[in-house]
This record gives C-alpha cells, sequence and structure tokens, in this order.
C-alpha cells in the first residue's frame, strides 16, 4: 500500500482529534469519530436504577462511546424533552428505558424521521409499531411474577385457611409494574387460599412503599404475605411492619424483586423470605448493540438478559461479591 504524505496523516490525526473534540461531530461515527449515545434514564428511584445509570455510564466509557445522559426524575414529559434534545443534537442512537409504557409514538416517530435508531433498555413501550424502535434488552417481568407466585404456592400450598397478600406495586403503567402484576396474579389464581387483600403503588421507593405499607397495617385486620415489585419498596415496607411491633419475614412474610445487595442482606438476616433478580448491569450489551445498531448491522428485536432467584443461603453466599 503507498505510504501517504506525512502531512496527510497528520492532517488526518488532527482531523481526528477535532472530530472526538467537538463529540464526534454529530456522533456519525464515520471517520472513526466516537459514536454519540444519547440516553434518557427513568430517574434514580431506587438501588435497581443507580446500578442501572452507573453501569451505562461505566460502559460507555469503556465503549469509547460518547454518552449524552439525562435523569427524567421519573416523569414522562422530562425523557420526552430528554429526547428530543437528542435529536436536535443529532445523535447517531438514542436510548432510553420508558417510565410508563404508553404515549411514546409521536416522539418515536420524530427520531424515526431524523434517521436515529433508537434501542429500549429495561422497559418496553406498548406502540404497535414496532418500526420505531430497533430492539428491546432487559427482563421479562411476567416470568418474574411468575417466580414470586411460584415460590408463594411452594411457601404456603399446603397452609390451611386463607393467605392475605398484600402488594406494593411498581410506577403506575410501567411496564414492570403491569407484567409482574400479571405473571404473579396468573400463578396465584389457580389456588383459592391465596387472596390479596390490598394492591397499591408504591412508586417503586423506599419512603412510598413505607408509607403505603403503613395504611395495609392500620386498614387490614390479617395479612401473612407482602408481594413488592421492588427491594426498595419491600425494604421501605419492612420499617413499617417493625414500627408496628411485627416481626418481618415471620408474621409478614415478604417476597420481593430485584436483588439489590441491601435486600440480600436482609434476606440473609431473615426479615425477607425470597427475591426474584432482576438484572441492571445491560451497559455492556447496550453498548455491543449501539455500535451494531450505528454500523446498521441487522439486531435481534428482543434481548432477555440471564437473572436468577435468591432463597436465604444464596443470598448469604452472593453478598460478599455483590457489585450493586
Ligand atoms: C425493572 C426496573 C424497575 C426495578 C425498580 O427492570 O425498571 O425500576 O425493578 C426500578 O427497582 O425502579
Amino acid at each position: 500500500m503507498a505510504r501517504k504524505p506525512w502531512t496527510a496523516i497528520v492532517a488526518g490525526v488532527a482531523g481526528l482529534l477535532v472530530l472526538t473534540a467537538c463529540g464526534g461531530g454529530g456522533g456519525t461515527g464515520e471517520g472513526g469519530g466516537a459514536i454519540t449515545l444519547g440516553f434518557a434514564q427513568v430517574g434514580a428511584e431506587s438501588g435497581w436504577r443507580t446500578a442501572n445509570t452507573k453501569s451505562i455510564q461505566e460502559s460507555a466509557k469503556a465503549a469509547g462511546i460518547e454518552l449524552k445522559f439525562s435523569d427524567a426524575q421519573q416523569k414522562q414529559e422530562n425523557q420526552i424533552t430528554a429526547i428530543r434534545s437528542y435529536i436536535q443534537q443529532k445523535v447517531k442512537v438514542i436510548a432510553f428505558s420508558p417510565v410508563v409504557e404508553s404515549g411514546w409514538d409521536t416522539v418515536l416517530k420524530e427520531a424515526k424521521t431524523a434517521n436515529i435508531p433508537v434501542i429500549l433498555t429495561d422497559r418496553a413501550v406498548d406502540s404497535p409499531d414496532k418500526t420505531l424502535y430497533k430492539t428491546f434488552l432487559g427482563s421479562d417481568f411476567v416470568a418474574e411474577g411468575k417466580k414470586a407466585g411460584q415460590w408463594l404456592t411452594k411457601e404456603f400450598g399446603s397452609a390451611p385457611g386463607d393467605v392475605n397478600i398484600v402488594e406494593l406495586q411498581g410506577t403506575t403503567g410501567s411496564a414492570p409494574a403491569n407484567d409482574r402484576k400479571k405473571g404473579f396474579a396468573d400463578v396465584i389464581s389457580a389456588e383459592p387460599k391465596f387472596k390479596v387483600v390490598a394492591s397499591q403503588t408504591g412508586e417503586f421507593t423506599r419512603a412510598k412503599g413505607k408509607e403505603v405499607m403503613e395504611a395495609f397495617l392500620k386498614s387490614q385486620p390479617k395479612i401473612d404475605v407482602l408481594y413488592a415489585h421492588n427491594d426498595d419498596m419491600a425494604l421501605g415496607a419492612i420499617e413499617a411492619i417493625e414500627a408496628a411491633g411485627k416481626v418481618p419475614g415471620k408474621d409478614i412474610k415478604i417476597v420481593s424483586v430485584d436483588g439489590v445487595r441491601d435486600a440480600l442482606q436482609a434476606l440473609a438476616d431473615g426479615k425477607i423470605n425470597h427475591v426474584v433478580e432482576c438484572n441492571p448491569l445491560l451497559g455492556p450489551q447496550l453498548m455491543d448493540l449501539v455500535k451494531k445498531v450505528a454500523a446498521g448491522e441487522q439486531v435481534p428485536p428482543r434481548i432477555e438478559t440471564a437473572e436468577t432467584e435468591f432463597d436465604q443461603a444464596a443470598a448469604k453466599a452472593a453478598l460478599p461479591q455483590r457489585q450493586y
């Protein structure tokens, strides 16, 4: 191959530096500039979300992808504003975790018109138009709800009399709340003695989970089980249960979803009885998808993350090396 004159090489390198210095010049990724990814995050509502954000930020850095990141404080209008700003900035790829399932078609059509591919991570949208995004990367929330129901069935299968259940739902209208509720109900509906006597959103936060559990304890004469759609609400509920003079994990059995460190510690301590894992460490897979989508490569329409569930022994074993 003919050697380039020295000046051309310098110009090339200089060009590359300028491109990178200017944030990738529209993040096209062509000519070696960094791919620019606009990510619209839900918020910072839970330990799971914090771990998810850390995974995305660290993975973007490791992948050499220039990340523009926004926190919507759990408000859909803020996520829509952020996506519109990424379109204005002509990023190469947009990714986001939709705080709720509905109301995305308009802004996703704007991204499509601007020729900017979109990747859904963590949560899904209910749009019938599957051309509005390239792929979904995340968990099967219905399966998570079923796992919680299957644990309950094993735990209380032979118990005499009714089993009164209270349910702390996630954010109203969100995919995890809708699907975890559905999966759980699908399993326990087979057993008439399982009765959900109260079900209300705790917005995936500790504070709201505690507040709603306090109300449940006042309004329900007999609570045998708490099903919490995430660990943070379960941890808040534990505070309410203890304040009411009851023993969490014994007087009221608790099954929760996520698998954050604090919940595994509570499980190890016997205050929670079972935790279904929901994996927040989506960063590495997301960055691989961003590079493929930026290069115009085909990607699978749905990529589910591997996850497990924990009993007390599994929690004790996992704790020493738990990343989040
Ligand atoms: C699930 C994720 C949920 C977590 C909560 O993938 O969307 O949101 O279960 C988080 O902890 O707030």
